[in-house]
């Protein structure tokens, strides 16, 4: 995932030579784009397909999904601008999705997703949807951009567009995104599985439908120990936070939900980032120091994992129907998370 070094030149007039390098004439890579024109000179990419409009392609570009200078100070493929821990080797892009062509994702709740204007859209706002990328991955960061276009007309559902992370099977999972418990939007972290989520009461400024907010959510579990996810959304000049521990398996596999929703996704990106060493909980909060590349101020923001344990009643934003089962298994530090497990609302999502 290194940027072409453009070693050789484009003044090299000889015959194109394979060791050169790439050439004004050659096509260094045999992807049929000659050198001159190739945004990635020493990598296949016939489809030259460059999300950001930076001028690398999406395989040789170190942050595919931001404009970025090419910057990759620990030299581990994942750029300076997007990279969760940017002076530590050993972090890899697992994945970018420009969502330019059909997609193979799996449907696990719900039905099939349309890939529609370079995004994957679920338009149905009757009931949950949900979709897995089919990747094994450990402690991952995630970074979706999405827009939510309409809600369900029942008020009373629930409504929720979001990442998946740690995905095992429907009834265990990780989620990050946004939502609209109250009629006021925000973002929420949790798991499905012990049905406990924390939510930032710091409302974003508009309704949920809209303009585009990037969601970006980090799950760091040194081994043995607890889970913890980041949850982070920046709309326009809001960003909104929040976090949450699970004594949980934080691997698996990463996805996208919509639940009483219609949303796009205009890109997926995933890094897999070693776990920490055992015992270096601290700082478990220091998400939002990663996402200071080309986002607003911070003027909403609040430390995740400090949500007073007497959050909202009507906790069960994301709705599903497994989320009322099986008592919280939580403990160490941080966890005086006692969501109002017993009064969210029953019905468990939209109607139908
Ligand atoms: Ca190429
Ligand atoms: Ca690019
Ligand atoms: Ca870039
Ligand atoms: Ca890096």
């Amino acid at each position: 995932m290194q940027n072409a070094p453009g070693a050789g030149g484009g003044d090299d007039t000889s015959a194109p030579d394979a060791q050169a390098g790439p050439t004004a004439g050659g096509d260094s890579d045999g992807d049929g784009v000659a050198d001159a024109i190739d945004n990635c000179p020493t990598m296949p990419n016939p489809d030259q397909h460059d999300h950001d409009g930076d001028g690398r392609g999406d395989v040789c570009d170190v942050c595919p999904h931001l404009v970025d200078a090419g910057g990759d100070a620990d030299g581990d493929g994942v750029g300076d601008a997007c990279d969760p821990r940017p002076t530590e080797a050993g972090d890899r892009i697992a994945l970018f999705e420009g969502f330019y062509g059909p997609i193979h994702w799996t449907p696990v709740i719900g039905n099939d997703w349309q890939v529609q204007n370079g995004s994957v859209v679920q338009d149905d706002t009757n009931m949950q949807h949900q979709i897995v990328g089919g990747l094994s991955l450990g402690n991952v960061f995630i970074e979706a951009r999405v827009r939510v276009d309409q809600l369900t007309q029942y008020p009373q559902a629930r409504k929720s567009v979001g990442v998946v992370l740690g995905y095992k099977d429907t009834n265990d999972y990780f989620f990050c995104g946004l939502a609209e418990p109250q009629g006021n939007p925000e973002v929420e972290g949790g798991r499905v599985g012990d049905g406990q989520y924390n939510y930032n009461q710091d409302v974003f400024g508009a309704q949920m439908p809209g303009d585009w907010t990037t969601l970006q959510a980090r799950i760091t579990q040194p081994p043995n120990d607890v889970a913890h996810i980041d949850c982070t959304g920046h709309r326009g000049q809001i960003d909104a936070q929040t976090g949450y521990d699970d004594d949980a398996d934080a691997s698996g596999d990463i996805g996208l939900r919509t639940n009483g929703a219609d949303a796009s996704f205009d890109y997926v990106f995933v890094v897999e980032v070693p776990p920490p060493p055992p015992s270096s909980l601290a700082p478990r909060h220091a998400a939002c120091s990663l996402f200071d590349h080309a986002h607003a101020q911070a003027t909403h923001s609040r430390r995740p994992g400090d949500d007073p344990a007497g959050r909202r009643a009507q906790a069960g934003s994301i709705g599903s129907r497994s989320d009322q089962s099986a008592p919280a298994a939580r403990r160490g530090a941080g966890l005086s998370h006692r969501a109002a497990r017993g009064q969210r609302d029953a019905r468990g999502g939209a109607p139908g």
